[in-house]
């Protein structure tokens, strides 16, 4: 059952993984799309497990509304590059570091798309990343979301220099 986080809006993004087992670092794009009030979903859809599921996300998130689409798994990670392969939305990619093979396995089976078929891929359980990839794309058609990331980076900006003056002291 996909669960809508800001109930009265309809989801803009989709946050979907693997396993709910993904959520502990999957939580992390969740927050940040929270943090800019952007509506948003959470689904577990599996590449190996539920392939009917996977192909009908796809085919309906634009239909749905959805504009873009953070997808996170570990290990034989295919469930990014696929949901690429049947939607024309954005997909950011998120590597989730499973016990074993620090994750370099998630890492290359969704970054190595082949040509024509893009995923964003972030950086190893960069969850937070794809969150704020995901308000930058809206943030193109959306003035206000812009400004909004744009503060985000001020304030990063802003908390480094007093780290720095701290450091001075
Ligand atoms: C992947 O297998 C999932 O994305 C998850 O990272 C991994 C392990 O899944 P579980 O066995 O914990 O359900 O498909």
């Amino acid at each position: 059952m996909t669960r809508p986080l800001h109930s009265s809006e309809t989801p803009v993004v989709g946050v979907v993984m693997g396993s709910d087992s993904d959520w502990r670092v999957m939580n992390a794009a969740s927050e940040v799309l929270t943090e800019f009030g952007i509506p948003h979903e959470v689904e577990v859809v599996s590449a190996h497990r539920t392939p009917d599921k996977l192909v009908r996300y796809g085919r309906e998130a634009r239909g749905r509304g959805l504009r873009a689409i953070i997808a996170g798994a570990g290990g034989a990670a295919h469930l990014p590059g696929m949901l690429a392969s049947v939607t024309a939305l954005p997909v950011i990619g998120v590597p989730v570091q499973l016990a074993t093979l620090d994750g370099m396995d998630s890492l290359l089976s969704i970054v190595q798309m082949p040509a024509g078929i893009p995923v964003a891929t972030v950086s190893i359980n960069g969850a937070k990343n794809a969150g704020l990839l995901a308000a930058r794309i809206l943030g193109s058609a959306d003035a206000a979301l812009a400004d909004s990331v744009e503060a985000y980076a001020r304030d990063l900006e802003a908390q480094v220099e007093e780290k720095n003056r701290r450091l001075k002291d």
